[in-house]
């Protein structure tokens, strides 16, 4: 296979777009793909501070890459999850140090077990019958929001490909969680005053794109998956998508961009489907739709905690 713009041997073939690209072509490339989702969303611009959420993992340092070379402002934070299994929070956090420091960009890192007494694991644990992923999405949405606003950035970035919300598009038609549907969204706008604006740059890449992508940029990151992602749903629902992909290049590609083309036109749901009343969490002050405190000030509270086991409500 040859690059369909010089002829040089091709380091990918995406067929999808019939397009064949060199190492130098692949390259610039990309940028011009997440260049496109920004424009054509109004994600933000050169004016914004973007803070990017960052794993250590291939889409999240590769789009941080992928928006300094197109001279945007942008800043790390980084989550540690205090997730032990042969030290994956601390060799992730190692993975993004290295690339700040390689790239001279400044970012931050909120330790969970540091800041709020215990490891994602942990709370997991002790509040039986919450998953560690869930917990995890909990603290990371909550932390993200609250540090996006405190440090008056216009916008957080996250690092989901085509394949992440694909699959997610498809675990949520299965139930019709229109709830979700509505939401699901590469632009959340700050709809309220405690609510970070939140995008999602890589929407129109294929995962196998951002592993290529990384890969020739010479970009270092974890290569494990996080543990606790073993067996989860997604994953079963991603690997359907690629057999479908094999079969009909494309259609995972048109799936996601057809829903988001179809519900901003209106064919899908009502305009205000999706829009919960939200309420003042009593304790942090973010907002939430329960009527006291957050579900994120709850996981913290071990009287509240020991006063649901007693219930039986774990
Ligand atoms: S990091 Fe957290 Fe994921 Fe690990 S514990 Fe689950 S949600 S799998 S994106
Ligand atoms: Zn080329
Ligand atoms: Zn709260």
């Amino acid at each position: 296979m040859k690059c369909t713009k010089c002829g040089q041997p091709a380091v990918i073939n995406m067929r999808q777009h019939r397009l064949g690209l060199c190492a130098d072509h692949f390259v610039e490339w990309v940028p011009q793909q997440v260049q496109r989702a920004i424009e054509k969303y109004d994600m933000f611009t050169p004016e914004d501070r973007v803070l990017i959420a960052v794993s250590g993992g291939k889409d999240s340092l590769s789009l941080w890459d992928i928006l300094l070379r197109l001279g945007y402002s942008v800043e790390g934070i980084y989550i540690n999850l205090g997730i032990p299994h042969d030290s994956y929070s601390d060799v992730s956090q190692q993975k993004v140090e290295a690339f700040a420091a390689a790239h001279d960009t400044p970012f931050r890192v909120v330790n969970v077990k540091r800041e709020y007494g215990e490891s994602i694991p942990e709370v997991a644990r002790r509040k039986r019958g919450r998953s560690p992923c869930s917990t995890c999405g909990l603290v990371k949405r909550h932390i993200l929001n609250e540090v996006t606003l405190r440090e008056g950035f216009g916008v957080l970035a996250t690092g989901h490909n085509l394949d992440d919300e694909a699959a997610v598009l498809f675990q949520n038609s299965l139930h019709w969680a229109t709830g979700y549907l509505a939401r699901q969204a590469p632009v959340l706008p700050a709809s309220h005053a405690g609510l970070a604006r939140k995008v999602k740059p890589l929407i129109r890449l294929y995962e196998r794109e951002m592993a290529a992508y990384a890969l020739v940029r010479g970009i270092d990151y974890i290569y494990e998956e996080c543990p606790f992602s073993r067996g989860a749903t997604t994953l079963f629902y991603k690997e359907l998508l690629d057999q479908l992909e094999a079969e009909s290049p494309g259609a995972k590609q048109q799936y996601y961009l057809e829903f988001l083309r179809a519900r901003a036109d209106g064919r899908l749901l009502p305009a205000d489907a999706g829009k919960p009343v939200l309420n003042q969490c009593q304790k942090c002050g973010q907002p939430t739709t329960a009527p006291g405190t957050c579900s994120f000030c709850r996981l913290w509270d071990v009287e509240e905690a020991a006063h649901e086991d007693s219930n039986g409500d774990s």
